[in-house]
């Protein structure tokens, strides 16, 4: 397979509600689309970076920098003997695992699509229905945080995650907890807190919480680790969780007990796979994080999340509480029972909505 041309485009999305994490809050997504052309045919890919370097240290500048200058050109008009062969060509890049990302899920979406298979099934997928959570951003108040949770549980997702920072945790959590006593729930800091908060935070305990997310620094394992020894609550790890070497670290310092993998925060499927394989060798569950995607990166989940190790429901919901029109079609939708249903379409499954993504691209740049 040979790749005769890249075209990135920078598209504008308003959110249907604003996100807000521990780092700030996001009204507006600036999502850089990368498609590959090649052999007669097309594949999609999104870059999941922000738009500011406050997740990790890529924004949605920094990406289409690095793949139009760096990603693209060790790609383009090479034979590639298969998509798995895109992450060892761009491994010497330092860091900016999502730019390469969005390069390297656009050609797995294309040979799925050569081969006439399902993304989910090229990738080695075995479950045709995912288990779907939501997660739900700092509201600016309580009795909102309820009413949005309230509305969730009413359409069928499984689990609740809830963001927390300084000031914003525990007396939260009590409440969600108080007025709904049996449902899954946990809660993600985003690096909010430093090893002298143990104390506090082992004050969230007592609310048999599945897990904590990312509580410690973005790229501090040995910490994690400390803090999980305090704690009851498994610890799940994003933000540090970079690879697959990362992850068995991880692991074997017991800085976490659950690990929630992101395609592009590991750099794409090749990467991801590892991961979810480094897990489940050493016992270890994983499920599948989202970041605010639009139907690109959100159909690349569902089918990253069809891996038998995501035993625990996902990030991945239905496109309507992000977007009041999504690039693909149909949208991502959700079942009663808090799943999404894998298609059988080739590739990534879902057409692309091509006249709305140009009415939303604000810069297109095409390579090669
Ligand atoms: O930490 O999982 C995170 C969104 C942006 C940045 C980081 C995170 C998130 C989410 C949203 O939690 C997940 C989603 O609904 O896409
Ligand atoms: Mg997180």
């Amino acid at each position: 397979m040979k790749l005769s041309r890249i075209t990135l485009r920078e598209i504008r999305m308003p959110l249907v509600h604003f996100f807000e994490t521990s780092f700030g809050r996001t009204t507006e997504r600036r999502i850089v689309l990368v498609e590959v052309e090649g052999e007669g045919a097309a594949g999609w890919g999104e870059v999941t970076a922000g738009e500011n370097p406050f997740y990790n240290e890529e924004w949605t500048d920094s990406a289409w920098l690095i793949v139009r200058d760096y990603v693209a050109p060790v790609v383009l008009g090479r034979e590639l003997g298969s998509a798995a062969e895109v992450s060892a060509l761009t491994a010497h890049i330092r860091g900016h695992q999502m730019a390469r990302a969005g390069v390297e899920a656009a050609v797995w979406d294309l040979e799925a699509r050569l081969a006439g298979k399902p993304l989910w099934r090229h990738i080695g997928g075995t479950r045709s229905e995912i288990a779907c959570g939501v997660s739900i951003g700092i509201q600016d108040s309580v009795e909102q945080l309820i009413r949005k949770i309230e509305r969730e549980l009413a359409a069928g997702y499984q689990r609740i995650k809830m963001k927390i920072k300084p000031g914003w945790d525990v007396d939260v959590v009590r409440r969600v907890r108080e007025r709904f006593p049996g449902i899954k729930l946990m809660a993600d800091a985003n690096s909010a807190y430093r090893l002298e908060d143990a104390e506090h935070l082992q004050q969230l305990d007592a609310f048999y919480l599945m897990m904590i997310e990312q509580p410690l620094a973005h790229d501090d394992i040995i910490d994690h680790a400390r803090l999980q020894a305090r704690l009851e609550t498994p610890i799940c790890l994003d933000e540090c969780i970079r690879n697959a070497h990362m992850a068995e670290q991880a692991i074997g310092m017991r800085a976490c007990g659950i690990i929630n993998i992101k395609l592009g925060r590991v750099g794409g499927f090749s990467e991801a796979r590892r991961v979810h394989d480094a897990c489940r060798e050493r016992g270890i569950p994983v499920w599948c994080g989202g970041m605010l995607e639009s139907g690109v990166g959100r159909a690349h989940n569902i089918a990253l999340s069809t891996l038998d190790n995501f035993v625990l429901p996902g990030d991945v919901s239905a496109s309507r509480r992000y977007w009041s029109r999504d690039i693909i079609t149909p949208p991502v939708e959700v079942t009663p029972a808090g799943t999404i249903q894998a298609t059988e379409a080739p590739g990534l499954g879902y057409s692309l909505d091509l006249d709305y993504i140009r009415q939303i691209t604000v810069r297109e740049e095409t390579l090669g």
